[in-house]
């Protein structure tokens, strides 16, 4: 038997790569029937939280938002959600994203259904209702073209809108392709690879990372990255937004 003494997982002050072989399960009230591993969380220095979902044909995923709002986004699998008086099926690349002060309800899993989810306080802005609840879903004819490179696009799942303080984006890269600027900015980022694979550079170091990998970036961590292999490389991210910074 291989010593099971490694893996590609670090966490360091200003970025994390956690991959799944270091999963680990969190009981989390409300959230039954499945398994829940909580990706990034304030206790490593992030200012929002990132968690996976796989959920059991029984599971229930439900609760009320307080000051928190949620992004939900299915990565595998279909379940039901009630929220905000619709009830809809939910299949693999659709989301919905829950505002504060309300109540949702995920039942009816597929068995192994995944759920993706992002969450941050929410800041209200001044002159400007907080968002309501929204349904969508990845739709690769939404994306546009990243820095004039056909080979980079992003989709915002999220509207443009000063309401929102938070965006979640899907980023295509075609095999080969690059970000054309080692990037530093005071925005924070988690991410979760959906499909491919990419050198990762992340404040100096580079890291290979792949379909299931997750990421944290604090504000200002130094971040490019390149696909690799002969599949396009796409990962999920949130970033926040829209505020006056401080
Ligand atoms: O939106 C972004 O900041 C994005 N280009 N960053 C990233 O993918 N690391
Ligand atoms: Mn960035």
């Amino acid at each position: 038997m291989q010593i099971p003494a490694f893996t590609r997982s670090v966490v360091a002050r200003n970025h994390a790569i956690l991959t799944p072989d270091g999963y680990i399960n969190s009981n989390v009230p409300g959230w039954t029937g499945c398994t829940v591993n909580v990706l990034v969380s304030e206790h490593m220095g992030a200012g929002f939280g990132q968690t996976l979902i796989t959920a059991r044909e029984n599971g229930q995923v439900t609760g009320r938002t307080a000051t928190a709002q949620i992004f939900f986004y299915v990565v595998r699998g279909e379940c039901q959600v009630s929220v905000g008086g619709t009830v809809r099926l939910l299949k693999t690349d659709q989301f919905v994203y829950v505002p504060i002060e309300q109540e949702y309800l995920f039942d009816r899993f597929d068995a192994g259904t995944q759920l993706l989810t992002f969450h941050k306080v929410y800041e209200p802005l001044a002159g400007h209702l907080a968002p309501e609840v929204m349904f969508g879903e990845k739709d690769d004819s939404e994306a546009r073209v990243h820095c004039n490179d056909e080979g980079l696009r992003i989709q915002a799942l999220l509207p443009h809108k000063p309401a929102f303080d938070m965006a979640v984006n899907i980023f295509t890269y075609e095999p080969g392709a690059f970000l054309p600027l080692v990037e530093t900015h005071q925005m924070e980022h988690g991410l979760l690879y959906l499909q491919g694979q990419a050198i990762y550079m992340l404040n100096q170091q580079y890291y290979p990372v792949q379909q299931g990998d997750a990421i944290w970036m604090a504000p200002y961590c130094p971040q490019w990255a390149a696909a690799i292999g002969k599949e396009p490389s796409v990962y999920i991210y949130y970033k926040n937004i829209n505020r006056f910074p401080t």
